[in-house]
């Protein structure tokens, strides 16, 4: 198997255009949930009306305007999803100084990008106008607006990659999957070189509706959204829907070295596994995590004292938050592991930036690969009171700099669908 590494990285988020702003806003413990009552009469109705949205604004300013991205035609074309996957792949690709330009560089290149939702609006919209209006309201762009795969399609057409193409759409891990996979396109020698990562935006009253009834979202901070998405604090209630892309580039580690590409972390383990057990619940030992975990940690041939830093899934939900914590204690204590659960530096950073679906993995992948990159630890937002079971180090409110060479990044999705990667420093290069 060859080795993959990470050589760009890119994103949109809530805490603004570009995966410097975020992250620089992430570690002086900014958020990006805001009350979004005001942009639809219908949030009136909801019990929950907030939500991590990609701000507007000039590129320059860290907004998104998308005329700044797209051309006219992109923009008619393409779902708000994949706008974003375009932008954090362009800032990806030129971090990573790659730009294919032979038959040979194309057809080694490929991109896995998937979304947990899709295009939700696009659905919406022509199923109230065809109601009204039958056949002649159905757009010919309907269909390719609606697939969540074409995201992936219209970047390879913008880039001419012509490796492998390919959508994962497995909830909140379709961002982790689609990055390991990727990776195992590389690892296997199907390509050289993977744009991968995940995007999702569906803020739509009908989507934060469905979240509400399926009893998974914060409803009791409407007033004080920067408050609402608090992961392991004994106030959370539930998460907050966020909008978003996030992008890396994988590359065969030869292939980076011989082109002088700077290299950001190693993809060295990445492990799957699924609950079998509840349609949204996970099974409260956290058993599911642990197993995603395990194998990650298998394959990256680690012994579990070798984990300096977790960034968790947790989404802030009750049952979730106390799951994945339960999991990480069993995983990393004991024989072979840690001596005491204050030497488990573990952070969830969804209270900055909610629950981006989709893109949560992808988005959480940067942030695990930037923690490494940087020896810093994310803070966990608004946690201010523990609970029994929680007495790891999460590092709260504030960011905490310490060797990190080793790190673990979980994502867990609807369905039971779990998966963990495992990222380390480049070593032996
Ligand atoms: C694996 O993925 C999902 C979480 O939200 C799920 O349904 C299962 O919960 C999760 N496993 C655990 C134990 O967290
Ligand atoms: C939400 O907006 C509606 C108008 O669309 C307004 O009538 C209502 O008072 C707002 N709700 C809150 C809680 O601000
Ligand atoms: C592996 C590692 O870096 N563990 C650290 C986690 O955080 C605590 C502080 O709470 C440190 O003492 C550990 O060394």
């Amino acid at each position: 198997m060859r080795r993959v590494v990470v050589t760009g990285i890119g994103a949109v988020t809530p805490l603004g255009v570009g995966i410097r702003r975020t992250w620089n806003r992430l570690l002086d413990g900014h958020c990006g949930i805001i009350n979004v009552n005001h942009t639809d009469a219908r949030f009136a109705d909801l019990p929950c009306q907030i939500a991590a949205t990609v701000p507007a604004g000039k590129r320059l300013d860290g907004g998104w305007t998308a005329s700044e991205w797209l051309s006219r035609d992109e923009e008619r074309k393409m779902a708000r999803f994949a706008q974003y996957a375009l932008a954090a792949s362009d800032e990806a690709l030129q971090d990573a100084g790659w730009s294919p330009t032979t038959f040979e560089q194309k057809e080694s290149t490929g991109i896995c990008l998937g979304s947990g939702i899709g295009n939700f609006d696009e659905i919406y919209n022509t199923v109230v106008a065809y109601d009204k209006g039958g056949y002649r309201k159905v757009s010919p762009l309907f269909v390719p607006k609606l697939l969540i795969n074409l995201g992936a399609g219209h970047i390879s057409m913008k880039y001419g990659f012509m490796g492998p193409n390919h959508a994962a759409t497995t909830a909140c891990t379709t961002g982790a999957h689609s990055i390991g996979d990727a990776a195992r396109f590389i690892a296997c020698g199907d390509a050289d070189v993977m744009l991968a990562g995940g995007a999702e935006s569906c803020i739509h009253p009908l989507a934060i509706g469905g979240f509400a009834r399926a009893r998974s979202l914060a409803t009791g901070y409407n007033n004080a959204p920067e408050k609402a998405s608090r992961p392991f604090d004994a106030d959370r209630e539930g998460f907050v829907v966020g909008e978003g892309a996030a992008m890396v580039v994988l590359e065969d580690l030869e292939h980076a070295k011989a082109r002088g590409a700077q290299i950001y972390a190693e993809l060295k383990g990445y492990g799957c596994s699924g609950d079998a057990h509840h349609m949204t619940a996970p099974k409260e030992n956290g058993e599911g995590a642990y197993l995603a975990m395990k194998k990650a940690m298998k394959n990256a041939n680690f012994q579990p004292s070798a984990v300096d830093y977790v960034n968790a899934h947790a989404t802030s939900t009750v049952v979730g938050d106390a799951a994945e914590n339960a999991a990480i204690k069993s995983l990393l204590l004991g024989a072979g592991g840690k001596h005491k659960a204050s030497e488990v530096n573990i952070s969830s950073t969804k209270g900055a930036v909610g629950h981006l679906l989709g893109g949560a993995g992808a988005i959480e992948v940067l942030f695990t690969i930037l923690a490494i990159h940087e020896n810093v630890m994310p803070p966990t937002i608004n946690l201010e009171r523990l609970a029994d079971g929680f007495d790891c180090n999460y590092a709260p409110k504030e960011a905490q700099e310490r060797q990190i060479d080793v790190a673990l990044t979980n994502s867990f999705g609807f369905g039971g669908t779990n998966s963990s990667l495992c990222f380390a420093r480049l070593q032996d290069k």
